[in-house]
């Protein structure tokens, strides 16, 4: 009877322990936060998650149990706490709460902004949208230890800097693209992808689905396109594609973190692969043979036979049917063997294809030969007289000039991946420009945002993915929601070192650049190529 009294006792002193132990006060003007936020104000003392820590969200924006489900998984593997998601009316105001809630009717955050208060004893999380209470939480997770990152349970203790964020992006379309086409990457890579991105606020992913080297989207009323088409890949490996149902649970995975999938299908150049599948759309009736080479410019559809645009409406149709965002990327670039009419009233006649199914046509900068709806959009990879066409068609641009955010450029001559037609890109150097002044005449409303384009001729797996990547895509995501004035390189390479222990917490294999002040010494089990 006595131990078991002493063993009550004990328990008590624990538990008050856990409740009462004071956090230790953190700064959060001390935070190293990417992408930087448009204004935070430090308090000096810490809010402490534990498990008694309740997600709360208003009743009436049932969008929200989403986010709060997606903050609770996040929290769960590190912690161990598996916290409840109440609703505001279902808890007496108190402690240790995270309130969510979306009706801030604040103008000047937009639909993706959020304002991040947090006290001692409790956080409160603002915006006018489930999706500003996205990127919110994903600043809320950067502000933990980084251990939080971990897939098993970690010690502890949870504790937040208090303080204020108001926060909100400078570009509407923040993006990053990967190349499916030259090396197939699955459903979980893309998702892994995903992840990357919904963790630095971006929220476009643009798939380019058909190169040369392989069609990868399944096309049910053209079957051969990926049984054949898709059957290899650079390097003559097995190649793959998305059936209609993985492109639908990848554009599902995307959207509940608020990310929209751009799907491009490449035309009428970079078109090998349906070539091969299908010889009626070759101008002389005869299928190519399957490519694995890296050329390119060699390929085009044949502009002036009906067929061609059987072929594209149906493959339009069937591919705005899985997709609910706005874009349809029709690719457009290189179409060197295409003759330069033929390619203008080719571009012309499938821009009204994709407007007759109710989507916006994107494509590479090359589109701008052709007469452009406003609602169009050029993406500027290559020739700064294309930007200035969009504008003069009053087309807006996605920002991806290739020497500053092509993520597949070699970061300097000792770099065994990637390529370098652009040029180098070290770290610096595809952080350090403005997409706002880069090109004479493309102003900031002209443009609707970034994107960091990875191709993959030269990267055959996710090791090598997140080596070109990593950290170049930090300083991407920044570029697209900091704004110019809150960057400068000095401040962001402090910022990126201090991201260190999380991309290795994370278990992502990064270049490690000399320009960059790490603040970790690499861990064994981390691989670090070069
Ligand atoms: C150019 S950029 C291409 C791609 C290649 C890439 C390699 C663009 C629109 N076209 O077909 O994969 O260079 O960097």
């Amino acid at each position: 009877m006595k131990n078991l009294l002493l063993f009550f006792c004990m328990c008590l002193v624990l538990f008050s322990c856990e409740e009462k132990t004071p956090s230790t006060p953190k700064d959060l003007a001390k935070e190293f936060l990417i992408p930087k936020p448009d204004s935070l104000l430090a308090t000096g003392s810490s809010f402490r998650l534990t498990k008694k820590t309740q997600i709360v969200i208003q009743d009436e924006f049932l969008e929200l149990r989403t986010v709060g489900i997606f903050l609770a998984n996040k929290l769960k593997p590190a912690t161990g706490f598996k916290l409840p998601i109440s609703l505001y009316s279902e808890v007496e105001s108190g402690n240790n709460i995270i309130y969510l809630s979306s009706d801030l009717n604040n103008d000047q955050l937009g639909v993706e902004g959020y304002e991040l208060i947090i006290e001692e004893n409790h956080i409160k999380l603002q915006g006018n949208s489930a999706a500003g209470i996205f990127r919110g939480v994903q600043t809320l997770l950067q502000l933990l230890p980084e251990t939080i990152e971990k897939k098993s349970l970690q010690t502890g203790p949870w504790e937040i800097a208090s303080g204020i964020i108001v926060d909100f992006p400078s570009y509407e379309y923040r993006g990053a693209m990967i190349d499916v086409s030259r090396h197939f990457f699955g459903v979980e890579k893309v998702k892994e992808y995903i992840d990357h991105l919904a963790r630095y606020k971006m929220n476009y992913l643009h798939i380019h689905l058909t190169d040369d080297q392989g069609w990868r989207i399944e096309i049910k009323k053209w079957p051969n396109l990926t049984n054949h088409g898709g059957s290899t890949q650079v390097g003559g490996g097995k190649g793959g594609f998305f059936t209609q149902e993985d492109y639908k649970k990848i554009v599902k995975y995307a959207a509940d973190r608020f990310i929209t999938i751009v799907p491009e299908i490449d035309l009428p150049g970079h078109t090998n692969a349906a070539l091969a599948s299908y010889a009626e759309l070759n101008c002389d009736g005869k299928a190519q043979k399957l490519y694995t080479g890296m050329e390119v410019g060699f390929s085009t559809l044949c502009t002036r036979n009906e067929n061609t645009y059987e072929f594209v409406d149906d493959v339009i149709k069937e591919l705005v049917e899985i997709t609910p965002g706005p874009y349809i990327h029709i690719g457009g670039d290189e179409s060197h063997s295409t003759k330069q009419e033929d390619y203008i009233y080719f571009v012309d006649r499938v821009q009204d294809i994709v407007k007759k199914y109710g989507k916006q046509m994107m494509g590479w900068d090359d589109i701008t030969e052709g007469s452009l709806n406003s609602n169009s959009v050029a993406q500027h990879w290559a020739k700064t007289d294309n930007a200035k066409k969009a504008v003069g068609q009053n087309v807006k641009i996605v920002m991806s000039p290739a020497s500053k955010a092509y993520l597949d450029m070699k970061y300097d001559s000792t770099t065994t991946l990637g390529l370098n037609w652009a040029g180098f890109i070290e770290v610096d150097s595809g952080y350090i420009w403005n997409p706002a002044t880069l090109i004479n005449g493309v102003k900031k409303e002209n443009i609707l945002g970034v994107e960091c384009p990875l191709w993959t001729e030269t990267v055959t797996n996710l090791d090598e993915l997140e080596y070109l990547v990593f950290p170049r895509l930090l300083g991407y995501a920044e570029i697209g929601w900091t704004k110019q004035e809150n960057r400068n390189w000095e401040d962001y390479k402090v910022r990126l070192g201090n991201q260190q222990a999380r991309l290795e917490a994370l278990g992502i294999n990064y270049y490690p650049s000399k320009l960059v002040p790490w603040t970790k010494p690499t861990e064994k089990g981390v691989k670090l190529k070069d």
